[in-house]
Formats: C-alpha cells, structure tokens, sequence
C-alpha cells in the first residue's frame, strides 16, 4: 500500500558505476554531492529536491552505482532496495536511467532490467564527448524509437541537456502510461508462482518479483512470513536462480545487439587509441608505473609542508597578536585568563592547522577527480592480494587518509565479506587528517628542519608515519586473514574510468568545505573542553592551592628566595599550583601507566581528551601550557612546549618523547565517530571493540619500543 499523504513526486536517478548519476544529481538540486571519476564514490542514498517545471516540484534521489539488478555488494543493495520496496516512502515514480554512451551495451541491459520494473523511464545519456573521441556515433532519435522511451543526451558535467532532461520528464510524468509489454519477455514471467510471488510482495511487474524471487534472502524490507512463503513457493517450483539468470542476459543482449546494429556506427576500433590508453601505458607500467605512483606520493607528503607553511605562520602570528591585544584590553582576573589562556589558545592551537587540512584534501579530490586514483587500485592490487585484501580495498585505505569514516563507508564496495570486514577493521590504522596537527606539531618539536639531500627532513617523517601506518594495517590484513576462516573466492574486477581534467571548481569547494567542517566540529569540541580544561587548570582542593600561594607568599615576604629572580619565582608558583589543580591530580594519576612510554602528566591529560577527537591533542596542549602563564599571549605553542622541562630539569619533549608520542597517535583508536560508523556498517558492537583493543595494544606496544630504542 502506498502512503496515504501524498509526498512529493520522486525521481530516482539509477545507473552504471561512474556514469554521472551525482554530477546530474548536483545539476538539478544545487546540492553538494561528492563526484568523482572512479566507480564507487556513491554508496548510499541521498534526497534533494528540484523543480522540474512550474507546476512539478520533485524530490531527487542520488543512488549508488549498479552493474544489474542483482546485487553483489552492499552498495549496490541499497539502490536494489529502492527499486524493490514498493511499500518505501521513497519509491520512485520515474526514473532517470543514466547511460554512459561510451559504454552503451553495457549501460543498456541495466537500463533494460529497470524498464521492465514498469516504473516510468527517462534515458539520460551521458559521457556522449567521451563515446565521440572514442569513434562512436549513435543516432539517439533511433535509439529512443527502438528503446520505446525518451532518450535525452546530457553532460552534468558541463551542465548541458538539463532544461530538455527536464522537459522530457515532466512529459512523461504528466502522461506515465508505459509500455505493457516486456522489453524481454522470459517465460518465467507467466509461471503462476511468480504471479502468486507479485501478489504478496505487492508488486506491479513480474519482472520485479523474479528479482525479489532471486534476492529474498538478503533483502531487508521483506517480513518473516513473506520470506518463509517465497521460499516454499520457490522450493515447489525448483527454482533454479543462476540457470534463469543466464537465460536473461543473453536474452537481453540478443535484444540490445539488434538495436546497436541500428543506431550505432563505430570506427574501426583498432584506429583509434584513446587519450588514456596511450597515457595507461606508461602509468600501468610494472616498473613506471609503480615509480610514478611513489613519486607521486611523496610529492603529495612534500606539499603538505612546502605549501601550508605560509599561511600557517601567519595564522600563528595572527593569533599571538590577538592574545596580546585582549590581554592589554582586558582587566585581570579569572575571565580574562580563561579567555586568553584557556578559550584563545585553545583555538589558536587548532586554527593553525587549517591549511594542511584544505591542501590534503585538495590533493586528494585531485587524484580522485582525475582518474589516478582508480589507477592506484590497480597497481596496488599484487600488495593488496599479498595480504589477502584485493585492489577494492585500495580506496577505502586512501580515503582514509583524509577521513576514516567515509573510508569505513567506501568498503561497501567490497563485494567479498571477509574482505570487507578486514578492510573495515584496517582502515582506521590509515593516518587520517585529524592526525596530521598532531604529527606536525611534534615533528616541528623534535625533528630538525634540515635538507637531507633534496628532501626536507620533516617531510621524510611525515611521509614515514603515512607509510608505517599503511604498511601495519597490511599486516594486520594479514593476520586476520589467517585467523578468520571463509569460503569465498576472492577475486579484482574493476573498471578504468578515463583521465578528466580535474574539475577546478569542485577542487576549491571540498577545500572550502573541508576547512568550514574542521572548524566548525573541532572548534565546538575545543570551545567546551577548553572551559572544562582550564577550569580543572586553574583550581584546585582549596587547601593545597593556598598552601602553595602561601608557601611563596612567604618566601616572598622573608626576602628569602634562593637567588630567584620575581619572575622566575612567579612562573615557579604558576608551575606549582597547576601541579596542585584538579588536573594536575588527575594527570598524576594515570602518570604511572604513561611514564614507561616517555609522557609526563600533561601529556597525560592531552591523551584523555584526544579521545574525543585527535586534533583535540593539541588545543589541549594549548591550554595546559597557557594556563596561569603572565606572559602565554608572547610565545607560540611550540616554543613553550620546546621550553617545558621536567622534574630533574630535562626537557620533556625529547627526540624519544616525540616520537613514542607520534607512533602512539598513528595506531591508537581515538575516535568516536570511526567506532560509531563501524558498528553502524558491520551491525555489530564485537568489531569496533575488537578494533578499539588490538589498536590501543599495537599503540602503546609501539610508543614503548620508541620510546626505549631512542631514550
Ligand atoms: N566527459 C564527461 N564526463 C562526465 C560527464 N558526466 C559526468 N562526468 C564525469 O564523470 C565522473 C563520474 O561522475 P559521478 O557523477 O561521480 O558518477 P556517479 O554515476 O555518481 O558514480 P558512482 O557514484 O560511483 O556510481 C566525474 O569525474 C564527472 O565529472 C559527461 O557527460 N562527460
Ligand atoms: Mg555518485
């Protein structure tokens, strides 16, 4: 039964993988979608909403990519479900098909499946500059006779064809009569237990309850009873799912192959080398190939540094200044310090890191957007395979380093499910963006800035954390695979979208978008700890506070000051009472499990908080330091952090501190958003946690080692 509150007129926009579907998504509802040139960027659904003409407003939905009506991975499950559920809220009244005209006979038989759903179908065809540079010319007013529905060119991409993609839908949905009869009539469309099947799953199309009769088990929106009926009707009827499958396909192809010899000239084939072919040649190199792709690497590391340093030190500047403004506009007192010293710094310490975080992910949308990141899925499948993993597995990783949630997402790609569970498991191990702050901050503490040849020694580190971090979570592939047990064969199937320029506008608006995300999220979460933070900072159990204060009330007084000079003595009573604050005890407290991997409380108290989030490390860092400091608003963060000293006068952050600390934060699950998302994608509370100890183990495990190989 369809919902009695008439909803909006829904458009579903279905099709192949990395045929257009969100670039046309975006034309029509102004939204934000992420495109990118590889199969697989989409892998959920996503509404917005257009006016197709004055009188018809729609809802528009973005589905991912499917090779056919039967789904092999979860993404692909998702778009199945809306196209089966009739009972949905979101069940489409047309449908948009989006054909890749370079791909055509492929493209079609999907398109052929979902016209037999009898839901009403719009052709979009895209990629038609593509499909010419390839020699291939199709008569679309032919092809829309044959096909029996409109079939309207369009390229999303540039925006061109969406007023007449609109004009033809808001025909057909002024007028939704469809064809009766089948694209492909199967004999298995008459047989009485398929009509019986159509009946109690409601369905308007035979053909929707042969899929719903090859599907049954896995679909989500069937109830228990209509499972257990399906499965008895099948069982009477010996259902035979792969032979009937086959039938279909050559039946439809038998179709499709008449049509294309109708409306489709082609070039010789052998005379025309596509751009990307001749460009394949070199990038898919064994050797080249894999040579360019480190290259290619490195230089993504490098720029991270060369190209964020500037607007970084002016950040930097920008909020130093700031801080002394407000401390020479501001009266004393606990407001003011808590403003300067907890809030500010709080801030400051992460608005620094603003740039890297936007260049990491232009770089990113670069690779994406161009093509090359399909290709690194390809070369690196042999590496992949060696850790039982394949070259899907590739994208969720890479994506990682950006962000690890998305990347948990992008595993649903991963037809195998023990692959994709190893995949989900591994991914966080990947250094995300959260971690990059950190990692720079302690690489500007404890490794010199110096040239090793060409290569800036800060660089190279970076670049090895990137690395140690892929090559542990291959290893961690490695040893689930031995541990987990299952059946299924494991095998690489991925298409080479071709090479596109770049585009420059969807570059800028993720940089954009990316850097608004950090600071809106991260700067909630360091607004409310920096309050807690320098409130625990600044207090203390009454009595221990006043016996310091009167300790150096007193040595002041006597005038017997063991040789200090007033400053000195101010900051050495500061030092105390931070000692003697709520977050001192509290920093002492876990100081004996954290003192045998080099970390001193404050450190301490830094690593409690980042469990909100990684990037927190370092606002936290901010405040610790700044708290109670007369002259905070004069020094960087990591000036003080260089000057900060222990007990017997040593400096803290030594070369073993420094990177005990950043091996810590390249393993350590701290962050609860990944846990969440994994829960949420393998339904189960046993994963995240089995990702939460055996990466809190390798973290300290590793932080340990550092710590001892380098003290
Ligand atoms: N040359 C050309 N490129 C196009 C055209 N339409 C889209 N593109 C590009 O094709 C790539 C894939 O576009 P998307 O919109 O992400 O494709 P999708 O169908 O949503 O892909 P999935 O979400 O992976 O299923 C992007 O790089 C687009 O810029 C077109 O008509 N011509
Ligand atoms: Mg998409």
């Amino acid at each position: 039964m369809r919902p009695l509150m008439r909803r909006l007129f829904t458009i579903a926009l279905v099709g192949n993988p990395n045929s257009g579907k969100s670039s046309l998504f975006n034309a029509l509802t102004g939204l934000n979608q992420r495109v990118g040139n590889f199969p697989g960027v989409t892998v959920d659904k996503k509404t917005g909403q257009t006016a197709i003409s004055e009188k018809l407003k729609a809802n528009v939905l973005d589905l991912p990519g499917t090779y056919s009506l039967y789904p092999k991975s979860a993404d692909e499950q998702v778009s199945c479900e809306v196209l089966l559920n009739r009972n949905a809220s979101d069940l489409p009244d047309l449908i948009v098909v989006i054909v890749d005209a370079a791909n055509l006979k492929r493209n079609l038989l999907f398109c052929s499946q979902i016209m037999d759903l009898k839901i009403p179908v719009v052709i979009g065809l895209t990629m038609m500059d593509i499909a010419r540079e390839k020699g291939i010319t199709i008569d679309t007013t032919g092809l829309q006779r044959l096909m029996g529905v409109p079939v309207i060119p369009i390229n999303p991409r540039a925006g061109k064809g969406i007023n007449q993609l609109k004009k033809a839908i808001d025909e057909v949905a002024a007028n939704p009569a469809q064809p009766r009869q089948y694209f492909t009539e199967l004999p298995v469309l008459s047989t009485a237990w398929l009509q019986e099947i159509q009946e109690i799953t409601e369905q308007i199309s035979a053909y929707a309850a042969f899929h719903i009769a090859c599907s049954y088990t896995s679909l989500q929106h069937l109830n228990a009873a209509q499972r257990i009926r399906i499965g008895a009707l099948l069982g009477e009827a010996a259902f035979h799912r792969s032979r009937l499958q086959a039938e279909e396909i050559i039946l439809r192809y038998r179709r499709i192959d008449t049509i294309l010899q109708q409306c489709v000239v082609t070039e010789s084939p052998m005379k025309k080398a596509l751009f990307s072919e001749r460009v394949d040649r070199t990038l898919l190199h064994p050797l080249w190939g894999n040579l360019i792709l480190l290259v290619v690497l490195f230089l993504l590391f490098q720029s991270i540094f060369w190209l964020a340093q500037y607007p970084m030190n002016w950040i930097e500047t920008l909020f130093a200044w700031l801080g002394e403004q407000l401390g020479s506009l501001l009266p004393g007192g606990y407001l003011s310090d808590f403003l300067i010293n907890g809030l500010l710094a709080g801030l400051g310490g992460i608005a620094v890191f603003v740039p890297q975080i936007m260049i990491l992910f232009g770089l990113i949308t670069i690779l994406e957007d161009s093509g090359y990141m399909a290709r690194i899925s390809f070369l690196t499948d042999r590496i992949m395979r060696s850790a039982g993993l394949n070259g899907r597995s590739v994208m969720p990783l890479i994506s990682g380093m950006a962000c690890a949630v998305p990347a948990v997402m992008a595993a649903r790609t991963i037809q195998n499910r023990k692959e994709r569970i190893i995949t989900i498991l591994v991914t966080p191990l990947m250094s995300c963006s959260a971690r990059l702050p950190v990692y720079t901050m302690l690489i500007g503490l404890v490794i010199p800035d110096k040239n090793l040849w060409i290569f800036n020694l800060q660089g190279l580190v970076l670049m090895g954390l990137y690395l140690m971090g892929f090559v542990m979570a291959l290893l961690v592939a490695k040893v689930m695979d031995l541990v987990i047990k299952s059946r299924e064969r494991n095998y690489f199937l991925m298409e080479l979208p071709v090479y596109r320029a770049p585009r420059w506008k969807n570059v800028g608006v993720t940089m954009i978008e990316k850097g608004k995300i950090f600071i809106r999220d991260v700067g909630k979460v360091i607004i409310i700890l920096s309050l807690i933070l320098w409130a625990l900072a600044a207090f203390g159990p009454p009595g221990r506070m006043k016996a310091v204060e009167d300790k150096y009330a007193a040595m002041t007084a006597t005038g017997n000051t063991e040789g200090l000079r007033a400053e000195d003595l101010q900051r050495q009573m500061a030092t105390e009472k931070l000692e003697n604050s709520f977050a001192g005890i509290m920093g002492h407290a876990i100081e004996p499990f954290i003192a045998p991997i080099g970390y001193d409380w404050k450190i301490g108290i830094a690593l409690v908080t980042s469990f909100a989030a990684r990037e927190v490390f370092v606002g936290t860092m901010a405040t610790l330091y700044s708290v109670g400091d007369a002259e905070a608003d004069t020094k960087t963060l990591t000036q003080k952090m260089r000057e900060a000293k222990r007990k017997d006068g040593s400096p803290v952050y030594t070369l073993a501190t420094g990177l005990s600390l950043l091996v810590f934060y390249a393993f350590a699950m701290q962050c609860m958003s990944t846990l969440a998302i994994v829960k949420r994608e393998t339904r189960s509370w046993v994963m995240p946690a089995i990702q939460f100890l055996y990466m809190g183990v390798l973290a300290y495990a590793g932080a340990y080692i550092m710590y001892i190989l380098f003290r």
